[in-house]
């Protein structure tokens, strides 16, 4: 086949492999291929991974005539543990456009209101916690509690009472064992011989994902016997039937969903949350003209807290979230394959290809950012400067059909969260501090530790 650009030191067996860690695999290919240009490919053992770096290429695979979403090998594993659900189906299951369907109005203004209330009290939690006499924090497992609180009580009222006990709920750990399984079972799969190694991983996962599956029958079957109805998305899930072809999910179906919205709707928001209070602290400039947008919005009280429609109005405070998905988008990448048979910058692509989108890049694209595309700059989202930008080479959300139903819900939820904070506390990090950047299936910042000191109110 066609062999496109790729960083030099390939070997003939592992082909890219050698150096690849797995927990900064996206930032070594990142370092490696800076001068492989807008399209490279990474080689490991038989598995071909192709690369889109430009703003222009992102733009063309988000073209939805032409391309569509694709499971690269890292979404197929997670199949063991979410199915079908939303974020793991292929295309033409039915069980996606019926989930679709149904789950859209629960990310409609008038259902995100109803949420607004339980992401204020996870902020209320968050704050009891939260140490005030100049100790540091560890900011990203902190950031992690919060939003997931917040998804597991809007998706199936369930409080996992994170700020409260002293260990984690069981849930949890049996969830980051399942997912990191997944993702050890998705590195292997290309591995020739690596049959028995992937059935002990998944032998050893077992009980993991029996508890995790029985802990979520049993929450299901009582729901469906029990007559309580809440308007979650589980609510939502077991008590509607399709508008139009009156079909319904099956409880197997719902288990799978509410395990999608667990993963999807916790670490990505965690690491955007993390990641910005890291910008801030790094940008005393940017962390008062924050801390003033939030005091002019909420006012002279340290305990306010926004109105829904208030939210919003934080506009600044969204630049900051904006910029930092910018730079490290939580969600690093996704994947395009082609609905016939195309070319892709000169590169033959068939139906059954596919290629991944590597936001970190396309974001710092200096064609499309200008020349100082590495620097922190919330304003770049300002209309003004917005205006006349390629559209379609800014993505953190994926896109089309396929993009993230969630993605209000997280904008929402980070922005109320980060003004809180913002408004109550000042911001420093250890100037030393280098940002380190941990990878799983999303990108969290590593070690960053915070002093969140309570503002002095203006005289
Ligand atoms: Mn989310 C899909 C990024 C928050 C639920 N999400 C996607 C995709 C990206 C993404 C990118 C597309 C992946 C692909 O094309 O393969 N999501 C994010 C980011 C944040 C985020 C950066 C936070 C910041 N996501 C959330 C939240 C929820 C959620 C919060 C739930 C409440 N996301 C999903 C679901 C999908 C998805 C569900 C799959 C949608 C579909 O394919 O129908």
């Amino acid at each position: 086949g066609q062999v496109l650009p790729h960083a030099p030191g390939r070997r003939r067996l592992v082909g890219d492999l050698a150096g690849l860690a797995p927990e900064t695999a996206v930032q070594t290919i990142m370092a490696r291929n800076a001068a492989s240009g807008p399209i490279f490919e990474q080689r490991i053992f038989r598995q071909k991974f192709v690369f889109v770096a430009s703003g222009e290429l992102c733009a063309e695979l988000c073209d939805e005539s032409r391309f569509e979403k694709a499971l690269p090998p890292a979404l197929v594993a997670l199949r063991d543990f979410a199915g079908d659900g939303l974020f793991t189906a292929y295309n033409d299951e039915p069980n996606w456009q019926l989930a679709h369907d149904l789950l859209l109005p629960a990310f409609t203004r008038p259902a995100m209101q109803r949420y607004h209330g339980v992401m204020l009290q996870a902020v209320r939690e968050l704050f009891e916690v939260l140490p005030t006499d100049g100790r540091s924090v560890e900011v990203a497992p902190l950031m992690t509690k919060l939003t997931m609180e917040t998804i597991a009580r809007t998706a199936f009222s369930h409080d996992f009472g994170s700020f409260t006990r002293p260990e984690p709920h069981p849930f949890v750990p049996a969830m980051v064992t399942a997912l990191e399984t997944g993702r050890r079972l998705g590195a292997l799969s290309s591995l020739p011989g690596s049959f028995l190694l992937r059935r002990r991983l998944r032998r050893r996962n077992a009980g993991h994902q029996a508890y995790l599956d029985s802990m979520l029958d049993e929450l299901i079957s009582e729901r469906r016997t029990g007559g309580r109805h809440e308007p979650d998305l589980l609510g939502i899930m077991l008590e509607q039937a399709h508008p139009e072809t009156g079909e319904r999910l099956s409880d197997r179906a719902i288990r799978y969903q509410i395990l999608t919205f667990l993963v999807a709707g916790h670490e990505t928001t965690s690491g955007a949350l993390s990641l910005a209070l890291h910008h801030l602290a790094r940008h005393p400039e940017v962390l008062a003209r924050a801390q003033a947008e939030t005091d002019a919005v909420l006012g002279p009280d340290p305990d306010a807290e926004p109105a829904f429609e208030q939210v919003p109005r934080l506009r600044f405070v969204r630049r900051v979230l904006d910029e930092t998905l910018r730079l490290w988008p939580t969600a690093p990448g996704f994947a395009r394959t082609p609905r016939e048979a195309t070319t892709l910058a000169g590169y033959r692509m068939r139906p059954g290809d596919w290629a991944l989108v590597l936001l970190p890049m396309v974001h710092r694209d200096p064609d499309v950012w200008g020349p100082d595309a590495e620097a922190f700059d919330p304003d770049r989202f300002l209309p003004e400067r917005s205006r006349g930008r390629l559209k379609h080479a800014y993505k953190p959300f994926g896109t089309g059909e396929r993009a993230c139903i969630g993605r209000q819900f997280a904008l929402h939820e980070a922005v109320l969260v980060l003004a809180r904070i913002l408004h109550r506390f000042d911001l420093t990090g250890d100037p030393a501090y280098q940002l380190r950047i941990t990878e799983r299936l999303t990108l969290m910042p590593r070690d960053l530790r915070l002093v969140l000191r309570p503002r002095v109110p203006a005289p």
